[in-house]
């Protein structure tokens, strides 16, 4: 397979300027006929135009109305080449023949639940016509669709509807014009048996937008959340950065087989079901949020992505880095700010940190790429979102948006490059960002390490900071990057220190704003080695580093067990006690690994006991940041800190301190269940919602002690649920051990829900991520499950994916983990390589594991690697993870 590279990038011969597409939807094929007005990029032309195209039948081409004839033109499995184009403007006209009903890879046009629907990002729009697929190729479309009028009674596309009527033979057409160019990456069609729930938005400048969310006419009670969320997004891109939305119409669609979460085509939004439909007794608070996000996600785009698109697929994270970080403010506003970013950067710590430090650590802009699918990675996207985030801690929350107005006000309608957005946010501030660019092209997480010291007398407190960057494959040598630490000192009383000046590199420079006192500075760390001197500290303070976790690194500081239980008793910032809390459970469990691996007895400290204790009655706090003060950090996070990762002895370790606190904070957790139970009425708001997280935490702590009291008060606590929320938190606690409470509740839940797909997924996804012993001969039956279809994504994540998520079962020393996913892909990926490349990565590590292990996941890697008519995408990922 042909690897591409950032560096080859060239700009196109030909521009594309308008395009007129037409769509004949038939039951065994579609018909497609495009008309292009080609203009060569330098005055003349007539070099070979390039065109791209898969699985396409070509039934005929024409230049200026004139068929091509045979050596016009060369036809390989990839490309129509026009070998001799006319020099100057020329309308090129293809007629192609595609087949939506047997793609199941579900990228172009393909079918879902009976329904035509597209996906065309990153390289789908090559499945349904001859094109340059490629985003710089911006053009202005129509879009005509013929159908039959019974079967698909709805047919939608981007922009605005300028024409639509019936036909002969029971057939309709309606004609589509989009007034904004775009890329085809964004292009978008929808045909078939839907309703829509209507609303209206009036924009900040009192124009009406029509909003309209499209589902089979069954899930139309379930949109009301996704309308909600859609307003408040649009409400809030106007107010925090200023964006208003452009067109008269907004579509939202759903369906049920999507590869990834949602798209955002110009104005016709398409959603993986999952993350559109929701009523209090199907989708559970975690559900309602990922919602929110994701349809404010998706909007965001309009700005970020589609209106100011990408140059090429290497820029990917200018728009997602971005829109990520657009969508976590705007969730951050709507709830918890403290809570979102507790929740953000645990999923950067869970699944990037892995990423940047396995075979497929790649810069948040990559190098290189064989199937650009294979880089809708957490880094691009996380990693990509605290790159933004970085900026505006530098600048400040005035001086990141006169940025982002700088961005859009010059690149307005143009396809860029990260260096573009960088230079907006340094021109528009006249700021100093030294070798900021450097996130965008090094890969791994920094590495810092802080030591701190106290002068009495000089009245000084100095923090030196040391930092390397871990080689990652293909760049061994790494050089310093620019790092933000906002840091504050607290007091021996736990209060903020007003600080005032800091002496850093032969400078003072005094810390004031507006002349009143400062809380917390952003140190601006960028060489290897650094020290940052605060003057007029009265007495020694304890240091509150990195707050808000305001760059992605690994931070070890010297701070002591005592100061970080201080920290976490004390901290002003709300994030650093949470971080505080997490890295005494690390050392905890780190600790207690040994132990367990030199079979000496477990034991739980318990100053670390009281520590829970005092934030679990702390009534000040927020309820969910409680629920996350006491959740330990997952077993990933504590094997990705060893040497050899042990999924057994950490998976024994944290079952062990989760019983022990459970059993030693018994009363209290009893307590909080009893105080924070559910009333009938399901609200999704933050106090409602952080109520029941916390129940549900104390109530998953119990449910690990053998108690039969505590089993009958879930039992209880399941039966008498009002929402899904309590209810699967307590199926999920019941279900933690084997025996008949668990087969009987499991099957309760199915015969209660098989008629929701979505309800159906969780259940899946329940069973096969169970540590229960031996897990695998269940995943396997379940695959038999009338309700599994390996065809639908969210079944495989749910499943397979499920599975994966499990370190024991998954990593079995036994290898059947192994086997089981090799197998797995291989079938998977002669139906859908995106998503048996997904599931693929799951080997990615297998270098961190023991040498039996290593050996049994390197045996199904080479053996995937040696299937026959492998995808690229399976095939770049696999031969990575073993080179
Ligand atoms: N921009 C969207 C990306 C996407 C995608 C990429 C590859 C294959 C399938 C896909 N479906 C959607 C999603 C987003 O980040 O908004
Ligand atoms: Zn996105």
């Amino acid at each position: 397979p042909k690897e591409i590279f950032l560096k080859d990038y060239k700009l196109p011969d030909y521009y594309f300027d308008t395009v007129d597409l037409s769509f004949l939807l038939g039951e065994e094929k579609t018909i497609v006929s495009a008309k292009i007005s080609v203009v060569p990029r330098v005055d003349g032309g007539g070099f070979p135009l390039v065109l791209d195209g898969v699985d396409l039948k070509l039934i005929s081409v024409k230049i200026n109305g004139n068929d091509l004839k045979k050596g016009d033109f060369h036809l390989d499995t990839r490309h129509l080449i026009l070998t001799s184009p006319p020099s100057g403007n020329f309308i090129l006209e293809t007629v192609t023949e595609i087949l939506p009903q047997m793609n199941t890879s579900l990228e172009g046009l393909y079918k879902s639940s009976g329904n035509f629907c597209t996906q065309c990002e990153a390289e789908g729009f090559r499945k349904i016509t001859f094109y340059q697929d490629r985003p710089d190729i911006m053009a202005k479309y129509t879009c005509r669709i013929e159908a039959d009028k019974l079967l698909y009674p709805v047919l939608l596309s981007n922009g605005n509807l300028i024409e639509q009527g019936d036909l002969e033979d029971g057939k309709h057409f309606a004609l589509w014009e989009d007034p904004f160019k775009k890329p085809c990456y964004l292009f978008a069609l929808v045909a078939g048996q839907l309703e829509s729930r209507d609303d209206t938005f009036t924009t900040c400048s009192g124009r009406k937008v029509s909003l309209r969310i499209w589902t089979p006419p069954e899930d139309l009670p379930k949109t009301e959340h996704a309308m909600y969320s859609l307003k408040a997004a649009m409400k809030w891109d106007e107010d925090v950065f200023g964006r208003e939305y452009d067109l008269d119409i907004f579509n939202v669609v759903s369906v049920p087989d999507f590869n990834m979460g949602a798209m955002e085509n110009k104005s016709l939004n398409i959603f993986n079901s999952k993350l559109v439909l929701a009523s209090p007794e199907t989708a559970t608070d975690g559900d309602y949020a990922a919602i929110l996000g994701v349809i404010g996600h998706e909007y965001f785009h309009n700005w970020t992505g589609n209106r100011v698109t990408c140059r090429d697929w290497f820029q990917l994270s200018l728009k997602e880095g971005l829109t990520v970080f657009r969508d976590q403010e705007f969730s951050s506003d709507l709830g918890s700010r403290t809570v979102k970013r507790i929740g953000d950067v645990s999923k950067l710590r869970s699944y990037q940190f892995p990423q940047d430090a396995g075979p497929m650590a790649h810069p948040v802009r990559p190098h290189s790429y064989i199937k650009m699918d294979n880089f809708y990675t957490v880094t691009v996207y996380e990693k990509g979102a605290e790159v933004v985030r970085m900026y505006k801690t530098l600048l400040g929350s005035q001086g990141f948006r006169k940025g982002t107005d700088l961005y859009f006000q010059r690149h307005d309608g143009q396809a860029v490059t990260c260096e573009d957005f960088f230079a907006a946010m340094r021109d528009a501030n006249d700021a100093d960002f030294a070798n900021f660019l450097l996130w965008y092209s090094q890969a791994g997480t920094p590495v810092v390490k802080v030591t701190s010291s106290y002068n009495a007398e000089a009245r000084t407190f100095t923090l030196k900071f040391s930092q390397t960057v871990p080689s990652t494959p293909g760049q061994p040598v790494k050089e310093p990057m620019f790092i933000p630490v906002a840091a504050g000192l607290l007091d021996s009383n736990g209060k903020d220190m007003p600080l005032s000046s800091i002496y850093s590199d032969g400078k003072l420079e005094s810390v004031t704003c507006d002349g009143g006192p400062v809380f917390t500075t952003v140190l601006r760390f960028t060489k290897g080695e650094e020290e940052f001197v605060f003057t007029d500290v009265p007495e020694k303070p304890i240091p509150s580093l990195l707050r808000g976790y305001s760059a992605p690194i690994r931070l070890h500081s010297d701070l002591s067990d005592n100061d970080l239980f201080f920290l976490l008793a004390h901290d002003s910032d709300e994030f650093n006690r949470w971080e505080a809390g997490q890295i005494l459970a690390r050392k905890l469990m780190l600790s207690q690994v040994v132990n367990f691996q030199k079979d000496n007895t477990l034991v739980l400290d318990p100053q670390f006991v009281h520590g829970i204790k005092c934030i679990l009655l702390d009534s000040n706090l927020d309820k969910e940041f409680i629920a996350k003060a006491i959740t330990l950090p997952g077993e990933g996070e504590i094997m990705d800190m060893m040497e050899v990762a042990d999924p057994d002895a950490v998976h024994a370790v944290r079952k062990y301190i989760r019983k022990q606190l459970a059993s030693e904070l018994k009363p209290e957790l009893l307590n909080l269940v009893k105080q924070n139970s559910s009333a009938e009425q399901y609200v999704f708001d933050h106090a409602n919602m952080a109520r029941r997280a916390l129940k549900n935490t104390a109530l998953g702590y119990l449910a690990s002690l053998e108690d039969e009291e505590i089993t009958k008060l879930v039992l209880l606590e399941y039966k008498t649920a009002t929402n899904m929320t309590d209810q699967f938190s307590a199926l999920a606690a019941i279900a933690q051990k084997p025996g008949k409470a668990r087969d009987d509740a499991l099957a309760d839940f199915y015969n209660k829900w098989q008629h929701d797909y979505l309800v159906v997924n969780k259940w899946f996804a329940l069973q096969s991520s169970s540590d229960i012993p031996g897990n695998v001969e269940n995943v396997y039956k379940l695959l038999s499950h009338q309700a599994f279809d390996f065809k639908n994504p969210n079944k495989v994540y749910s499943l397979i994916g499920g599975f994966c998520a499990s370190p024991v079962n998954f990593h079995a020393k036994d290898g059947s983990g192994y086997k089981f996913l090799g197998e797995i892909v291989v079938q998977l990926d002669k139906l859908n390589p995106q998503v048996a490349s997904r599931m693929v990565s799951a080997f990615s590590r297998w270098k961190r594991y023991d040498e039996t292990r290593q050996n049994l996941a390197k045996a199904q890697l080479e053996m995937i690697v040696s299937a026959n008519g492998l995808s690229e995408n399976v095939y770049e990922i696999a031969s990575k993870s073993l080179a």
